[in-house]
């Protein structure tokens, strides 16, 4: 058998890779025919790839390294754990030390009694157990019939097949068809949808939503409503300011449990430590993963407050994962929450780098090509439009121009993304001020030769 390692051509090892490796959500064919790039290190915010090429990335991964590349710490307390406890489960009335340090640690950081933690591997696992969650907390609570989740189009809650069907993501949909009794209402993304109204209107009418949904499915059916407190995957959509305060008064109204995906949102990414701090939201439930390991362990969970993890633990909750609680993640975890807060990267990433990287992004709106700059804490957006007075999309299908700009990207060493033909950013939370110069010096240049390329190829169009 031969070795593969980082040493071997590129082009040997794409082979390889075509040859036996399935991506996630991509086109294999595709793939193959151009070969995937090939990651061989990375610190800080850069990786290097097989080429030898130094890219910055301002994606963290995917949303999730928070803590920048390469911090050994991580490296030598995995080890440790490895060495004296690689695994064992929490199942069968058993625990361990890191599954007890970090959940004590969860419950210190996130915010009002949210303070009993059950464990997943992923985002998608946690937000299925939110679905098993609120279902189990109603039937306890002598109301079997309220099963129904509240959810948005364009949502992203995971891969799963239950995940993908609490998100709004209809590509998902269509290859895995639904499960019962999740409704989706329209997501609050006013530069696509608002139309004339103003932004503060269109909020409260897409927040409005919400209730209209309870009154038509009926209040006794009605277990929770469930969203991001901004969309990443859907593109970076921030709400206009009247959505949340609208919406978390309809679930107290009508005492829906309200369940925050804070798996981008949460440890410094919106500049506090959680999302629903940032947006003034008070959920009873959050999913937590990508940040709370900065990604270097696959880690997730869901936060519950007294209220339900009470009414839970009066039943067998019938539910949990092999991996749920694992040693060597937890401890990871613990660590990664340990450096975030002694060396003050999370409060640094609010009151420092997320002001100076809001000017230094705006500033990207004067290109021709830009409108609707966008940006929380160190998560930001703008679309790309042939007109920004009028907000018009391309006339070319959604993401051809956005697919072309990001290509200019990757070309010129940045990783920043495209969702459609919005162009989206999540830098690690440890970006300096100069990295965010060549950050804004890449996106510019990339932006120039994508513009002179949609001119080219007859793009410059708008959508009747
Ligand atoms: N909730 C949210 C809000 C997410 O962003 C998940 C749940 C699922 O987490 P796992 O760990 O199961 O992937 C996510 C994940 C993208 C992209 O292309 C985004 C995610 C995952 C993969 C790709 O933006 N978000």
């Amino acid at each position: 058998m031969t070795q593969i390692t980082n040493h071997m051509p590129t082009e040997e090892l794409q082979r390889l890779d075509a040859a036996h490796h399935i991506h996630p959500f991509t086109n294999g064919d595709e793939l193959t025919a151009k070969g995937a790039r090939i990651i061989t290190r990375a610190k800080g915010v850069t990786l290097t790839d097989s080429e030898g090429n130094e890219i910055l990335d301002a994606m963290a991964g995917l949303w999730c390294v928070n803590l920048g590349y390469g911090r050994e710490e991580l490296a030598e307390v995995a080890a440790r754990q490895m060495k004296e406890l690689p695994y064992y489960n929490t199942f069968f009335q058993t625990t361990h030390v890191p599954v007890i340090a970090l959940s004590e640690r969860l419950a210190q950081l996130a915010p009002g009694d949210l303070n009993h933690v059950f464990y997943a591997g992923s985002g998608s696992e946690a937000n299925d157990t939110n679905i098993r969650v609120v279902r189990t907390y109603w039937a306890e609570k002598g109301k079997p019939e309220k099963t129904v989740i509240i959810s948005r189009h364009n949502a992203y809650h995971g891969s799963t097949v239950a995940a993908s069907a609490l998100g709004g993501m209809s590509g998902m949909h269509a290859q895995s068809g639904m499960i019962p009794d999740i409704h989706h209402i329209d997501q609050p993304n006013w530069w696509a949808e608002g139309e004339s109204a103003s932004p503060e209107d269109f909020g409260l009418e897409r927040a409005q939503q919400l209730e209209k949904a309870i009154l038509e499915l009926g209040e006794d059916r009605v277990a929770a409503f469930i969203a991001e407190p901004v969309q990443g995957a859907g593109g970076v959509i921030i709400p206009p300011e009247t959505y949340w305060p609208e919406i978390q008064r309809i679930c107290d109204k009508y005492e829906i449990l309200l369940i925050a995906d804070e798996v981008i949102c949460g440890f410094g990414r919106t500049g506090s430590w959680f999302g629903c701090q940032t947006l003034g939201i008070k959920p009873d439930i959050m999913t937590i993963a990508k940040g709370l390991s900065s990604g270097y362990a696959p880690i997730a969970a869901s936060i519950l407050n007294d209220e339900v993890a009470a009414v839970i633990s009066g039943c067998e909750f019938n539910h949990g994962y092999t991996y749920s609680g694992h040693p060597v993640s937890a401890a990871v975890a613990l660590e990664n929450l340990r450096i975030l807060d002694e060396e003050g990267i999370v409060e640094r990433a609010g009151s420092e780098t997320a002001p100076y990287l809001k000017e230094q992004f705006e500033s990207l709106g004067d290109h021709p090509m830009v409108g609707d700059v966008r940006i929380v804490g160190l998560m930001g957006s703008f679309a790309l439009t042939p007109d920004k007075s009028t907000r018009a999309k391309f006339a070319s299908e959604a993401g051809t121009v956005g697919f072309m700009c990001r290509e200019r990207c990757f070309a010129n060493n940045l990783i920043m993304r495209h969702v459609g033909d919005r162009m989206v950013i999540s830098p690690p939370l440890i970006i300096t001020k100069d990295e965010i110069d060549t950050l804004i010096a890449r996106a510019r240049k990339a932006l120039d030769e994508a513009y002179e390329e949609v001119k080219a190829a007859g793009l410059w169009k708008a959508a009747n």
